[in-house]
């Protein structure tokens, strides 16, 4: 495979090629670097290659002429796809650099100053690609991490094909740990760091699970973003507790709750609140839909309404969802029959229209709180006030919190039911 890379520092370009894998695979004629200097089709006096920009600001732009006679002589005939690297192109992914690997040639363009003109974008560039979201102060570096990233995936490049696909984000998770020689090293500020057992025991399969897990774990802990699009493999969802969904109740709370003043009350049912969270719950694949109130009354009722659709004939899909409500009389109640049905104590989050509220809890966006609850096993308990929201009162029982769900008007005050399933669409939707 065959980089040229056009830029007027070439001097940046070729000692960051010249060792390591990349130089040997250059060496053994695997893969080519050239350079294409603009500098060098210039015609004027100066040879230059900037200007200032029309419109006026700062700095200077790169001059279309000399850079598309450059990008015109690297890129040859059949021409070669034609990459300019700037923080306006689409993020470079794994993905990607996998597909360019396929190529037998690509042109790295890159810009200094301010950037280059518009129109050699438009006549000469097949793609635009950023490293990150960061200024550099040209494309060289830019174009060595592409040239780097991709050249991994030419064949002959690397050593074992097997080193490749084993890594980070081949498979959307972050690397296992390592570890080499010596089995115990010294911590001056305590006793020795040892070499976790498992990695001496000769029990590769064991090996293979504990390093997968490793994976996992550091990818929930550290990349929310990337654990939301993790796929976990039959075998993983065997290793792993049962997928979060299903082990999440929701509660809707209609004591303790608070009014417009902030006083304690306890709110009366919404005949709507019972068959839409429901259809909510079973729509997001969740174990329960628990109603709370400490009216007798009001759990008959609730009851009495989610019966009705289960026995009604007509209403099959219906009464599957119906078929999620339960009624207690505390959020308290909800935790000791979660703790009995799932052998543990459920992880309890409040959602709240206020962000005062359970100041001591700790906040979580909703793919941090998948991210880190998903590998733990005890069921959640997702909390739903109604009325002006859940009160001080539950403090005790709850550990973390989700932000408010906001629109983009100072009027807030979606139904509970709304608030609830834009919750579980941002948990669990896919
Ligand atoms: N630059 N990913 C400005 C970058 C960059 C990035 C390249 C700085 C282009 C004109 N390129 N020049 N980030 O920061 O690719």
């Amino acid at each position: 495979m065959k980089f040229t890379v056009v830029t007027i520092l070439p001097e940046l370009i070729e000692p960051a090629l010249a060792a390591g894998v990349v130089g040997r695979a250059r060496e053994a004629g695997v893969i080519a670097v050239a350079t294409v200097n603009p500098r060098d089709f210039t015609t004027d006096r100066h040879r230059s290659v900037d200007d200032t920009p029309y419109g006026g600001g700062p700095g200077m732009v790169m001059k279309p002429e000399p850079l598309l006679a450059a990008i015109a002589a690297a890129a040859g005939e059949p021409r070669a796809h034609r990459i300019l690297l700037t923080p306006a192109g689409a993020p470079l992914t794994q993905a990607r650099v996998r597909e360019l690997a396929a190529l037998p040639e690509v042109v790295l363009v890159c810009g200094r100053y301010e950037g280059i003109d518009e129109r050699v974008i438009e006549l000469a560039i097949d793609e635009q690609l950023s490293i990150g979201d960061y200024v550099l102060s040209g494309g060289e570096l830019a174009a060595l991490v592409v040239i780097d990233a991709v050249a991994r995936f030419v064949p002959g490049v690397l050593g074992e094909a097997s080193s490749l696909d084993d890594e980070s984000h081949s498979a959307g998770l972050l690397e296992y740990p390592q570890y080499t020689r010596p089995l115990r090293l010294a911590d001056p500020a305590g006793p020795d760091r040892a070499v976790p057992e498992i990695l001496t025991s000769g029990n590769h399969a064991a090996i293979a699970a504990w390093r997968r897990r490793q994976a996992i774990e550091r990818t929930a802990q550290r990349r929310p973003d990337l654990f939301a699009r993790f796929a976990p493999t039959a075998a993983d969802r065997k290793a792993l507790p049962p997928a979060l969904h299903a082990r999440t109740h929701l509660a809707l709370v209609h004591h303790p709750v608070v009014d417009r003043t902030g006083a304690v009350i306890t709110t009366a049912l919404t005949n709507f609140d019972i068959h839409d969270l429901a259809r909510s719950s079973l729509t997001y694949g969740l174990a329960g839909y628990h109603i709370v109130t400490p009216i007798a009354s009001q759990r008959d009722k609730a009851e009495h309404i989610a019966k009705l659709w289960i026995d009604d004939a007509q209403g099959e899909h219906r009464a599957r969802a119906l078929a999620l409500v339960r009624t207690a009389d505390s959020v308290d109640t909800v935790m000791a029959n979660l703790t009995e049905q799932h052998g543990l104590a459920p992880l309890v989050v409040a959602t709240s229209a206020r962000h005062e509220s359970f100041p001591a809890a700790a906040r979580r966006s909703p793919a941090e709180l998948v991210a880190e609850v998903s590998l733990n096993p005890a069921p959640l308990l997702l909390l739903l006030g109604t009325g002006w929201g859940l009160a001080d009162a539950l403090i005790p029982s709850v550990s973390r919190v989700l932000a408010p769900i906001e629109g983009t008007s100072d009027w807030n005050h979606l139904s509970v039911r709304s608030a609830g399933a834009i919750l579980l669409d941002r948990l669990f939707g896919r």
